[in-house]
C-alpha cells in the first residue's frame, strides 16, 4: 500500500548569541553587517514565526537546537587557558576574529547542516544523511561534530535512518543539494552543484570571493548515499554567480518536486545542466520537468542576491499546488515584486506568495531556505522522527515563552568578551533541551 510522503522542513532555532561579525568572505550581507548590533530575541521569533506560518499552512515542521557558543573548546584548542572570563578577555585582546567565530550561532542556517537523501532515491531504501564539514570558514567548520549528534537525536532508529560522518573535501550541505521528483513519494534526480574542484588549486579563476563547494565532495556524498548515477546530476556554478555573492547554490536556485527555479547565471553550463536534468527526470516522471528560468534582463545576478528571490521556499501544499514563501526584501524590490506576482498567474504549479520578514537572519546573509533542513519522510519514517523536536501549537507557545525569558534585546561586537553572556548561553540552552526532550546533547552537559 502506498504511504503518505511529507515534505519536513526542519530549521534551526536561532540561538542566544546570533550577532554580526562579518566573518563570510562572498557572503555580501555578513561583510556588509559585520560590526553592527544585532538582535537575538527578535531574530528567534522571526524564525519562529515562519515555522509557524509553514506549519499553519499544513506542513510537517520540525526544530533543530542551536550549538553550544561560545564554543570554549575550540579557544582552548588555540591556545587560550584559565577561566572562561579569562579566556574570553585574552581572545578578545589576540584574536578577535576567532573569538567572534567562537561566538556565532551560524548552525541556525540548517540548509548548511547535512545533506539528506530520502529513501525512495537511495540503494538501501533508507533515509541517508551526510554532515556537512563546513571546512570553508572557520566559523562554520566548528559545527560539525554536534550537528551530527543532533542529527543522531532526531533521527535515531537505525532500522529507517543511516547517519554518514562528513566527507574529506570541502561540503556545505544541502544549500548545494537540490531534489527534482514529479511527487515526494516516487524518486527523484538528485542535482549537486559544487563551486571548485579540489584538486584544482589554482586560485586565478575565482580573483574576489572564495568558491566553497568542492565536487569531489559532492560526488563522495551521492556515493555514501547510494545514489542512481543515472538520476544524479552535477553541476559547477558560474564563477560570475560568485563573484556576485552567491556563496551557496540556494541563493541562486531552489527546487521542488517538478519546477527549477532559477538565474540564468546560475550555472557553467546552464543548457547542460537542464538537459541531465531532464534526461534524470523522465526517468522518474511520465510529465515534464517545469523549469521557471529568470534572466539577466529581468533580474541582474546583483539583485537576486540583494533580494534572496531564489532563496525563497518553494514548498507544496497538502491540498495540491506550491506557494512560494519568500524575504519580504522580495516584496519591498518592485522588480522582484512583480516576477513574483505574474510567477503564480503563469502557468506553473506556483499559486501564491506569502513572504516573511526574517531579516535577523537576512543580514548575514540567510534567507528562508539557509533556515530550513528539507527531510522527505514516508508516514512510518516520520514516527521513528524524536516526536518532540515536531512544531505543535504547544510547542511553539513554549519556544516564543522561553526566548522571550532567555534571549538579550541586543547584542553589540563588545559583547562577545562577556562572561555573563556565555552563562547566560548555557542555561537557555539547558532549559531548551527540557523543551525538546533532547536528552544532555550539548558538551557542557556531560
Ligand atoms: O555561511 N552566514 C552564513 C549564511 C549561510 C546561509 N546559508 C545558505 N545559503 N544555505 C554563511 O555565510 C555570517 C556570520 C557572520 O558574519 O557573523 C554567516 O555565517
Amino acid at each position: 500500500m502506498d504511504q503518505t510522503v511529507y515534505e519536513v522542513n526542519f530549521d534551526g532555532l536561532v540561538g542566544p548569541t546570533h550577532n554580526y561579525a562579518g566573518l563570510s568572505a562572498g557572503n555580501l550581507a555578513s561583510m556588509a553587517h559585520g560590526q553592527t548590533v544585532s538582535h537575538p530575541k527578535e531574530a528567534a521569533l522571526q524564525g519562529l514565526r515562519k515555522m509557524k506560518l509553514l506549519h499553519d499552512m499544513g506542513l510537517k515542521q520540525g526544530v533543530i537546537p542551536p550549538q553550544e557558543r561560545p564554543d570554549l573548546e575550540a579557544l582552548r584548542g588555540s591556545g587560550f587557558g584559565g577561566s572562561d572570563a579569562d579566556i574570553l578577555k585574552e581572545a578578545q585582546k589576540k584574536d578577535p576574529h576567532l573569538l567572534a567565530a567562537c561566538w556565532s550561532a551560524s548552525s541556525m542556517w540548517a540548509a548548511n547542516a547535512a545533506t539528506v537523501s530520502p529513501s525512495a532515491d537511495t540503494a538501501d531504501a533508507k533515509v541517508h544523511f551526510t554532515a556537512a564539514n563546513l571546512r570553508s570558514l572557520p566559523h562554520r567548520a566548528i559545527e560539525p561534530p554536534a550537528t551530527a549528534r543532533f542529527l543522531r537525536a532526531i533521527f535515531p532508529d537505525e532500522s529507517a535512518f543511516v547517519h554518514h560522518p562528513p566527507v574529506h573535501d570541502p561540503d556545505e550541505g544541502a544549500a548545494n543539494h537540490t531534489r527534482l521528483c514529479q511527487s515526494h513519494s516516487g524518486p527523484g534526480v538528485e542535482l549537486f552543484v559544487y563551486g571548485k574542484e579540489a584538486s584544482d588549486s589554482s586560485r586565478t579563476e575565482y580573483p574576489r570571493y572564495p568558491a566553497r563547494q568542492a565536487k569531489e565532495a559532492s560526488a563522495a556524498v551521492a556515493r555514501a548515499h547510494g545514489l542512481a548515477p543515472e538520476r544524479t546530476v552535477f553541476a559547477r556554478q558560474s564563477p560570475e554567480a560568485i563573484h556576485a555573492g552567491v556563496f551557496h547554490n540556494d541563493v541562486i536556485a531552489v527546487g521542488n518536486e517538478n519546477v527549477l527555479l532559477y538565474h540564468e547565471g546560475a550555472f557553467g553550463d546552464g543548457s547542460g545542466v537542464l538537459g541531465a536534468l531532464k534526461e534524470g527526470f523522465a526517468r522518474v516522471a511520465d510529465t515534464d520537468l517545469a523549469p521557471i528560468r529568470i534572466d539577466p534582463g529581468r533580474l541582474f545576478l546583483a539583485e537576486a542576491v540583494e533580494t534572496y528571490l531564489f532563496n525563497s521556499q518553494l514548498i507544496t501544499l497538502p491540498e495540491g499546488g506550491m506557494c512560494i514563501v519568500a524575504p519580504s526584501e522580495c516584496g519591498e524590490n518592485e522588480k522582484t515584486r512583480a516576477i513574483l506576482d505574474e510567477m503564480v498567474q503563469e502557468e506553473n504549479p506556483i499559486q501564491s506568495v506569502r513572504y516573511v520578514d526574517i531579516r535577523q537572519s537576512m543580514k548575514n546573509g540567510g534567507g528562508p531556505a539557509c533556515l530550513r533542513l528539507r527531510v522527505v519522510l514516508t508516514e512510518s519514517e516520520l514516527e521513528k522522527v524524536h516526536t518532540p523536536v515536531l512544531l505543535t501549537e504547544t510547542l511553539y507557545a513554549g519556544l516564543v515563552r522561553w526566548v522571550e525569558r532567555r534571549y538579550r534585546d541586543r547584542l553589540a561586537p563588545g559583547d562577545l568578551a562577556d562572561p555573563s553572556l556565555a552563562e547566560e548561553s548555557r542555561a537557555a540552552l539547558d532549559d531548551l533541551t527540557q523543551i525538546l526532550k533532547l536528552g544532555p546533547i550539548y558538551r557542557f552537559q556531560q
